[in-house]
């Protein structure tokens, strides 16, 4: 292949087929649509999922740009019945507390419309949870590497397996169990992991409900200049 050497580097060419405006149209409005489409699931049906599914969301995850291409995260894939037995264990523990002294009555007003409380069996009813982990920095071969802009990279990052997720037919929920330290623990991860997000992935279970929201209309969201 041919490279161009830019300031020592070899950058290779980047090829992607000619597209129409009317194509463009299409296709956009077509990926909308299908997002569109996308809840928040809370209720899982325990029918397993083929583990490389989970692999083809995960590395369509990490195709997400990131801060100097530093790929700052860690995604902990967790099907054995036991760990996730501890996480639930973990996670309603502090949960419980959160509902009935941490979050305020203001916050807690704001949940009621989803319908959400201490309790979280999804933990255990997902065929997989996937624990996000960012990275305060890398380790290679025992040496410390820099990385740059890491909350930013990893939500991208959990933007791409979302969209895998509902992509592939699956549904999740983005649980933020707080404080969410105990994930560290029971996954064993190094100190300069930090737990990001707990995405517990599945079918969703048959007859389920979710909220009735709406999403803002796009003249609330986008300002033209
Ligand atoms: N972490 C709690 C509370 C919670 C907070 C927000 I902001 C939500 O959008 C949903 C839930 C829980 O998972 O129940």
């Amino acid at each position: 292949m041919e490279k161009k050497i830019i300031e020592g580097f070899g950058h290779i060419r980047y090829e992607r087929p000619q597209i129409t405006p009317e194509e463009m149209i299409r296709k956009s409005r077509e990926f909308y649509l299908e997002m569109d489409q996308r809840r928040t699931v809370r209720e899982f049906d325990t029918r397993p999922i083929p583990l490389e599914v989970m692999e083809s969301i995960i590395q369509t995850a990490s195709t997400a740009p990131s801060g100097a291409h530093k790929q700052p995260w860690t995604f902990c894939l967790v099907s054995d019945p036991e760990i996730k037995r501890k996480i639930r264990e973990a996670a309603e523990e502090e949960e419980k507390i959160s509902y009935s002294s941490r979050m305020p009555d203001t916050w807690k007003d704001d949940l009621k419309p989803l319908g959400t409380n201490w309790e979280k069996p999804f933990l255990e009813e997902a065929p997989y949870l996937i624990v996000v982990f960012k990275q305060s920095y890398g380790m290679e071969n025992g040496e410390k590497v820099q990385h740059y802009y890491v909350s930013e990279s990893v939500g991208i990052a959990c933007g791409f397996l979302l969209a895998a997720i509902h992509y592939t037919g699956l549904v999740a929920v983005t649980h933020t169990p707080s404080p969410m330290n105990f994930l560290s623990e029971i996954l064993q991860r190094p100190s300069h992991e930090k737990p990001y997000l707990l995405i517990p992935v599945g079918y969703a279970k048959e007859n389920t409900y979710v909220p009735d929201i709406r999403r803002k209309p796009l003249e609330k969201v986008l300002k033209q200049f």
